[in-house]
């Protein structure tokens, strides 16, 4: 795990209660029903059966997690160092994001969030795009106008969030009603926080889905937290996925740092028939790193709970499976390592030499025909521009 962690500066000293509360759920994935395959040695546990997936696609998967990470690990940096404007971590989430995709088909299509680069490298985006996105460059699929992380590409059948978290629970269910009707046979998936549950677009989608049974899987990506507000102030239920039940949404909770574990169920979830409909899977995770650049963590989270889900890394768990299988070593594991930071440097040095898009093509892409309003902005912004050359 990366050393931006929290410190323990400036936290409050525990209770003795608190001293002794398991702080990670994954200990005791049988007793609180969260389905898994390996546990945190990458060892089979018994319940879910090993997917087996076929050598190569497995290696794609992990190699993606591993890229992911050393993203995360550059970005960071990148942003401390002025050259990012923001990052959003996404540490400690690669099995959720990268086990889902490999469940789904290319032709299929993912509504992701603001944490998920691995979507677009699983679909073979180029690792140059994503760091001209981070650069708010102008030879991107958004021209350098959205927050850094903030990806999608419709070329790949990848929709981008929308800032407004949970706004896009309701467009893949219009969207995979719209499949529906027109009898494509093509799947949908969509990758939300936990802070989205508390947003009317969660029920209404969750409502539309149980009516009338789009083929969509929507992953609840429980990290813990959303900004400060832990799981308990964000809902009075045991779980977010039990909240299913209540718009006959077929729901399970899952391992979320276990990849296997994950594609095993979104898979099965994704195949399910036409008249079965759609699936709410909550995927028990952990942020590792901050919110985001601009969030300070020590204010409000224990080092504690974040040390016991380092013990769950799901990167770790991961390679530890594939060690036992004769697929993977630890020169292996250097070469990847270092194969992914030349990488990423080279995308760097390449999307950095790119131009930025000029601030006049910020009223561009709103209208059809720009309003006579966003006409005079642009005239008076392109005025002042003259003034300071
Ligand atoms: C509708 C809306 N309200 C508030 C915000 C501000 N905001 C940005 S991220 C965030 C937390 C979201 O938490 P969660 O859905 O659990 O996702 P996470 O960031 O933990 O991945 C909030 C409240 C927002 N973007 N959209």
């Amino acid at each position: 795990m990366p050393s931006r962690t929290p410190t323990t500066k400036g936290r409050k000293t525990k209770t003795r209660e608190q001293e002794k509360l398991p702080v990670c759920p994954l200990q005791n994935a049988a007793a609180n029903n969260i389905r898994q395959v390996m546990d945190a040695e990458g060892k089979l546990t018994g319940d879910l059966p090993d997917p087996d997936i076929p050598p190569e696609k497995l290696l794609h998967m992990y190699e993606t997690m591993v890229m992911v990470r050393a993203i995360d690990d550059r970005g960071w940096l990148l942003q401390r160092s002025g050259r990012v404007e923001f990052w959003i971590p996404h540490c400690g989430l690669e099995a959720v994001h990268n086990g889902a995709t490999l469940a789904y088909e290319d032709p299929d299509w993912i509504f992701m969030g603001y944490r998920h680069p691995g979507v677009m490298l699983m679909r073979g985006v180029p690792l140059v795009q994503l760091f001209a996105q981070f650069f708010g460059r102008a030879d991107e699929p958004f021209k350098g106008r959205r927050l850094p992380t903030l990806m999608g590409d419709r070329r790949y059948n990848i929709v981008p969030m929308t800032t407004q978290v949970g706004s896009y629970i309701p467009h893949v269910c219009g969207a995979a009603m719209g499949a529906l009707i027109k009898g494509h046979d093509t799947k949908f998936l969509a990758i939300f926080g936990d802070g989205s549950s508390s947003r009317g677009e969660f029920h209404s989608g969750m409502n539309f889905a149980g009516v009338h049974k789009p083929p969509v899987v929507f992953i609840c990506e429980n990290n813990g937290w959303a900004i400060s507000t832990p799981q308990s102030l964000q809902t009075g239920s045991a779980t977010f996925a039990e909240k299913g039940d209540a718009y006959g949404v077929r729901n399970l909770v899952v391992d979320g740092n276990d990849a296997l574990a994950v594609y095993s169920v979104v898979k099965e979830a994704r195949d399910l028939g036409p008249d079965e409909g759609a699936t709410l899977i909550e995927a028990m995770t952990y942020r590792m790193g901050y919110h985001t650049s601009s969030d300070n963590p020590d204010l409000y989270r224990e080092q504690a709970e974040v040390d016991a889900w380092a013990a769950w890394d799901p990167l770790i768990r991961l390679r530890k499976y594939m060690e036992r299988k004769k697929l993977w070593n630890k020169k292996k594991e250097d070469a990847l390592w270092a194969r992914c930071k030349e990488e990423i440097s080279a995308a760097i040095k390449e999307a950095e030499a790119m131009d930025f898009p000029h601030p006049s093509t910020m009223f561009d892409d709103t209208f059809e025909e720009m309003t006579w309003m966003l006409e005079e902005q642009k005239a008076a912004l392109l005025a002042d521009l003259e003034d300071l050359s």
